[in-house]
């Protein structure tokens, strides 16, 4: 079983459908074994995207991922990260394939609804920033 770090982003909690993007992650398979609810610090964002801190949409992802509360989980599957990825679809909704979870509730690039880790490697380091082991139940 592999695990892959989720965050469900604020343009989800703030329409109410963190339910409804659980719904599709449990339909493809994936089980939820770690969840909470949290308000990111400007210093927790700026860390966990670390690597587009040179973009120049770095300050606009610092601002959006702390403007409201967002929704950290582990995933466990098989192929839990690129599962995940297919489900979740592109970054930008405006190329993401039907019924994916970006094109069916993401606002736009920024406001896309979710985060997913990109490699196995991301999500053992992604698990490891906001969940210690005892909170991870499979
Ligand atoms: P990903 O979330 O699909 O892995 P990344 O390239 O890792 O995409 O970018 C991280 C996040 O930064 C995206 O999910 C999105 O919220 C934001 N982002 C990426 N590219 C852009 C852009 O061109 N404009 C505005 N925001 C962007
Ligand atoms: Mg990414």
């Amino acid at each position: 079983m592999e695990k892959t770090l989720s965050i469900i982003k604020p343009d989800a909690t703030t329409r109410n459908i963190t339910g409804k993007v659980n719904a599709m992650i449990e339909d493809a398979g994936l089980r939820i074994v770690a969840q909470k609810l949290i308000c990111l610090t400007t210093a927790q964002a700026e860390k966990f995207y670390q690597e587009h801190k040179d973009k120049a949409f770095f300050t606009n992802l610092v601002d959006f991922m702390t403007s409201a509360p967002v929704i950290v989980q582990v995933l466990a599957g098989e192929n839990a990260v690129s599962l995940y990825r297919k489900i979740m679809g592109a970054t930008n909704p405006a190329v993401a394939e039907e019924g994916t979870i970006r094109k069916t509730f993401a606002l736009s690039i920024d406001k896309n609804t979710v985060h997913g880790s990109d490699s196995p490697e991301s999500a053992k380091r992604e698990i490891g920033f906001f969940f210690s082991e005892t909170e991870i139940c499979e």
